[in-house]
């Protein structure tokens, strides 16, 4: 076995390989940037060395500085864990020079799967399914016509460059095709470079299917199942699991068997995931090799019950691999999410900012957490804003939703706005839990799925109003003792505070309630709700109300306030002035800041009139421009800001006059 790994990564996957190599006694290397030096794999390595600035070009992927800190601390190996230097044939080969051993393929498996099309042409050859089509070198527009009339319409045109749809379009009909594939030319040539196409069948409603395999320097090669990561978004996959729904003994054999060849014709080494189309009459195509370990590779060890970072740590020291095919055992279901800082009800717009609260599920035999964060990290824009994975296995898949689900309500996470509603509902939705699954499930169901936080209800204003009171650092408007001190003996005098429901719809809630012995009277709209509770230190609230004993998570940072409850995460602001209650309908007039920033334009005055999608300003933030638009058509009554001006989340930029 090897002595010693650097692992030339960050984050999760990071944590994750220490963890095996440690468990496996290695001496571990971790590498890190500026933005990273208080990173959570850095505190868990042996070693850390400093390879440069916050850009991943300055670090992570400076292939001489993290073969340097491999010599530098005597490392025998580097394992690349994917994205950054993974999957570049150049740094195999590097390593291979500098006789450090790479965890992972040989360079020219790398190079022989870096293109579509040679990687398509290679897998002809060796006999693996292709998708009805062409993808030769004559790249004449007659001649790739040629061959979408012999597929038959309607025809898919891609970028041989191609990766995660980019430069890809469908020709619906023949009358389609050349403006079609004069658009896929510009966008792969401004993409990549690279304008060659390839022209395949266009299948409507594939499945993404993926099979794990694995091989060592002995010539044994096996595949350990497939994973269904259909349910994605742009490209990104949002759900994986394994094993695929609906999968036949039969069928999971002969993709299985179609995935070892396809690792074999190019003498692959170690880890590797061969991605198949999978149709609805069970025909299945090569998509693509990665030449890599997976993000999603937990849910293949959940139902193998093994750990392939270990099998990739034997294999890269010489070692056969630990199991033959017919001692591999499929057991159970698993699922795994990927918890990211992004807003999906504002088109999952990266986000940043400091995790201010943070709470996972317990690790138990159903449940996994990978994560490379810690509360009070700050996610930058750095790296790619993935805070976590959660994975979770059972006996069935009907019983490992259940457990995701779980798990999810049980994900508290504030201080950034993160995608654990949206995870949540897709948990929770009836066509996923049916396993209705294919690549355009999400767009499918964006209706059902987006907004992903419901505006707060009673109940959610209720507790946030009394973890506020219960924190002792609210300050109702006229509380006769400037600060609420928790409990008060004192019966009478009616307070009153405003919240701002940000996450669901910016509407303000006046929540109007008594000091009652033990606890709050809050007068609703036309009832009394008497509301008990108490707040822990870790921002457990315990409420009964309405005699429903009920738990919620409470974090406030600032004003700001954000409830875990039911699964849901309610983000809301102590509006710092006493507002009056205003409904959705109210607060839709208004255009609120939607995060800090600086206003470069303001496209409307008092008294414009526009159109719904209209653009209103532009706000710059997170080095991006944001064009603010008008929800509906209108007349702007009131304008209040200019280019120039630095301003808050949830200020109010401009004001439609009310209707009629
Ligand atoms: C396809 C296809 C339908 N027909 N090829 C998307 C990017 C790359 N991974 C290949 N992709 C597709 N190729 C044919 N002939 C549909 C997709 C596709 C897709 C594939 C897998 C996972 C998600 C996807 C989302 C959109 C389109």
């Amino acid at each position: 076995m090897l002595k010693s790994v650097l692992i030339a990564n960050r984050g999760e996957i990071a944590c994750r390989v220490i963890k095996t190599a440690r468990r496996l006694g290695l001496r571990t290397i971790a590498v890190y940037s500026d933005a990273d030096a208080d990173a959570l794999h850095v505190a868990m390595a042996d070693e850390a060395v400093r390879i440069g600035g916050p850009f991943a070009r300055d670090s992570y992927l400076k292939m001489d500085a993290v073969i340097a800190a491999a010599k530098q601390t005597g490392a025998e190996a580097i394992h690349p864990g994917y994205g950054f230097l993974s999957e570049n044939a150049g740094f195999a080969q590097a390593c291979a020079e500098a006789k450090i051993v790479f965890v992972g393929p040989p360079a020219s498996a790398i190079r022989a799967m870096g293109g579509k099309s040679e990687a398509k042409a290679l897998m002809a050859k060796a006999g693996v399914p292709l998708v009805p089509g062409y993808h030769g070198d004559d790249q004449d527009p007659a001649r790739l016509e040629k061959s979408a009339d012999e597929i038959g319409y309607p025809v898919l045109i891609k970028a041989s460059a191609g990766g995660g749809g980019k430069g890809m379009k469908v020709a619906q009909k023949k009358s389609e095709f050349r403006d079609q594939l004069a658009s896929a030319k510009r966008e792969a040539q401004n993409s990549f470079s690279d304008d060659r196409m390839l022209i395949e069948k266009y299948l409507t409603r594939p499945r993404h299917v993926e099979i794990q395999v694995f091989a060592d320097t002995h010539g044994n090669c096996v595949y350990l199942f497939e994973r269904d990561c259909s349910i994605q978004r742009r490209h990104q996959k949002v759900i994986e699991e394994a094993p695929a729904p609906g999968m036949t003994v039969a069928l999971r054999q002969r993709m299985g068997e179609a995935a070892v060849t396809a690792a074999k014709s190019i003498g692959y080494v170690g880890a590797g995931t061969v991605e198949f189309l999978l149709d609805a009459d069970g025909s299945f195509y090569f998509m693509e090799m990665n030449t890599r370990l997976q993000v999603e590779h937990p849910v293949t060890e959940f139902i193998t019950g093994l750990d392939l970072v270990e099998w990739q740590l034997r294999v890269a020291a010489g070692e056969k691999l630990p199991l033959a095919q017919d001692q591999l055992v499929l057991n159970g279901h698993a699922l795994e999410v990927r918890i990211y800082a992004e807003d999906p009800d504002r088109d999952f717009l990266p986000q940043t900012g400091r995790i201010t609260h943070l709470r996972f599920p317990a690790e138990t035999a159903h449940v996994r957490v990978d994560t490379g964060i810690t509360e009070g990290k700050a996610i930058s824009t750095y790296y790619d804003p993935m805070i976590a994975k959660l994975v979770v296995w059972d006996r069935d898949r009907g019983a490992a939703l259940a457990q995701l689900r779980r798990a999810l309500a049980e994900t508290e996470i504030s201080g950034l706005v993160t995608n654990t509603a949206f995870l949540a509902k897709l948990a929770g939705n009836k066509a996923f839990a049916k396993a209705d699954l294919d690549t355009g499930f999400i767009g499918r169901h964006e209706k059902e799925l987006l907004p992903s936080v419901p505006a707060a209800g009673d109940e959610a204003l209720l507790l946030a109003a009394t973890g506020l009171l219960l924190s002792g650092r609210s300050v109702a408007e006229d509380d006769p003792w400037s600060v609420a001190d928790g409990w008060r003996l004192y019966g009478g005098g009616q307070d009153h505070l405003s919240l701002i429901d940000i996450s669901g719809g910016q509407a303000i809630h006046r929540i109007v309630f008594d000091y009652a012995k033990g606890g709050f009277v809050f007068h609703l709209k036309k009832s009394t709700m008497l509301v008990t509770a108490t707040l822990s230190s870790e921002g457990r609230l315990g409420a009964e109300l309405g005699g429903r004993r009920v738990w919620a998570g409470f974090a406030k940072s600032g004003d700001d306030v954000t409830l875990f409850l039911d699964g849901a995460s309610y983000r809301m602001r102590q509006a710092p002035i006493a507002m009056e209650d205003e409904g959705a309908e109210a607060a839709a007039l208004r255009i609120i800041a939607p995060m800090p920033g600086r206003i470069i334009a303001v496209h409307v005055a008092e008294g414009t009139q526009v159109e719904k999608g209209a653009p209103l300003a532009v706000l710059e933030a997170m080095k991006m421009e944001h064009v603010l638009k008008a929800g509906h058509s209108g007349t702007i009554e009131h304008v209040g800001c200019k280019p120039g001006d630095q301003i808050r989340e949830g200020q109010e930029l401009l004001r439609f006059a009310a209707p009629g």
